[in-house]
C-alpha cells in the first residue's frame, strides 16, 4: 500500500479537494514489534498509536493482521479519553477470545471490549457472512450485543439505509467518537484477491467506498486498513484498493469540515483551532466536531 500510493495525485476529482492543500501528511514508519511476544508487540502498537492521537493527528495503520484492532483501538481510547464506537468491515465476525488458545486476527473487539471505553453495544460490523464466520465469535458477539450487517442485509436495505444504522449504532449507548477498521477481506475477493482469509459474496468496492466516505462525513478518531497480504496480490489490485478508502476517507472529512484547511490556511473545525493555538498539533490535524 506505501508503495502503490505513488500511483495517487492528491486530487479527488468528484469532492473537488487537493489532499496536499488541506492535510499535512507523513509517513511515520513502522511500529517497531516483537512478534514472537503477543503482549509486548500490542503494548507496543497501542502506545505507538496513543502517542499520535494524542498529539491530535488522525492515525491511519496499515496492517498487519486483524489482531492489531485490539490495540490500535485501545490506543485510541487511552488518548481520547470518552467512550467510542467501532465500524469494522469484514468477512469473519473477530469477536471470540482465542484462536488456538492465542489472541489472533479472529478476536480484536472481544479484547477491545475489555477496557473502559469501549463495548460491544457500540460496535457495528459490516459485511460479515459466509463459511469461515468462527461460531465462538458468533455466540459472543450475540451475548454482547454487537450489531450485523450481512452483503444481504445491505442488498435488501441498501447502502444508506445500512450507512444510517450503522452509525446509529457506532454513535449510540453515549458514544463520542468512531474508529474505523476495515478488514480488506470485506470486498469480494475478485476485487480484493490479496487477503489471508479469502471468502467469496464479499462486498463490492464502489459500495464499501459510499460507506465509508459516508462514516467519515460525521468525523473519525482513526482509521486501520487490516489484512492486505502483498504476496497474494495481482497486479497490486488490492493494494490500490486499500490506498484509495484511506484517501476517500480523508476527502470525505475534509470536504464535511472535519479535518483540514479553510482556504485561508486555518484549521476548520474549533478542536483543530484551539490544538493549532495552544502549538499542539498542525492547521491539518484531525478533530472530532460532530454536533
Ligand atoms: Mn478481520
Amino acid at each position: 500500500m506505501r508503495r502503490i500510493s505513488g500511483l495517487y495525485t492528491p486530487y479527488y476529482y468528484e469532492l473537488g479537494i487537493d489532499l496536499r492543500e488541506q492535510l499535512d501528511i507523513v509517513d511515520v514508519g513502522d511500529i517497531f514489534v516483537i512478534p514472537a511476544n503477543i503482549d509486548k508487540a500490542f503494548d507496543q502498537i497501542t502506545k505507538g498509536i496513543e502517542y499520535i492521537r494524542g498529539n491530535g493527528v488522525f492515525p491511519v495503520i496499515l496492517g498487519g493482521d486483524h489482531s492489531i484492532g485490539f490495540p490500535t483501538a485501545r490506543g485510541v481510547m487511552n488518548a481520547f479519553g470518552k467512550k467510542i464506537g467501532v465500524i469494522h468491515f469484514d468477512r469473519h465476525i473477530d469477536t471470540q477470545a482465542k484462536d488456538l488458545d492465542e489472541r489472533m486476527h479472529t478476536t480484536p473487539w472481544y479484547w477491545a471490549a475489555h477496557e473502559r471505553h469501549f463495548d460491544m453495544g457500540n460496535l457495528v460490523q459490516i459485511g460479515i457472512g459466509g463459511w469461515q464466520v468462527p461460531r465462538p465469535g458468533v455466540a459472543e458477539g450475540r451475548k454482547q450485543g454487537s450489531t450485523v450487517i450481512t452483503v444481504e442485509d445491505m442488498e435488501r436495505l441498501g447502502i444508506d439505509k445500512v450507512a444510517d444504522i450503522a452509525l446509529e449504532v457506532a454513535w449510540g449507548n453515549g458514544a463520542e467518537g468512531v474508529f474505523l477498521s476495515f478488514d480488506i477481506d470485506s470486498i469480494d475477493p475478485g476485487f480484493a484477491p490479496a487477503t489471508g482469509w479469502p471468502e467469496p459474496g464479499g462486498l463490492y468496492p464502489r459500495e464499501a467506498l459510499r460507506l465509508v466516505r459516508r462514516f467519515a462525513s460525521e468525523g473519525l478518531l482513526g482509521m486501520e486498513v487490516v489484512e492486505v497480504s502483498p504476496p497474494f496480490d495481482v497486479a497490486d489490485i488490492t493494494s490500490l484498493l486499500g490506498v484509495r478508502l484511506i484517501c476517500d476517507v480523508l476527502a470525505a472529512q475534509v470536504e464535511a469540515g472535519k479535518m483540514g484547511r479553510t482556504r485561508s490556511g486555518e484549521p476548520q473545525t474549533e478542536r483543530a483551532r484551539e490544538a493549532w493555538e495552544a502549538g499542539a498539533g498542525s492547521p491539518g490535524s484531525a478533530a472530532i466536531d460532530r454536533d
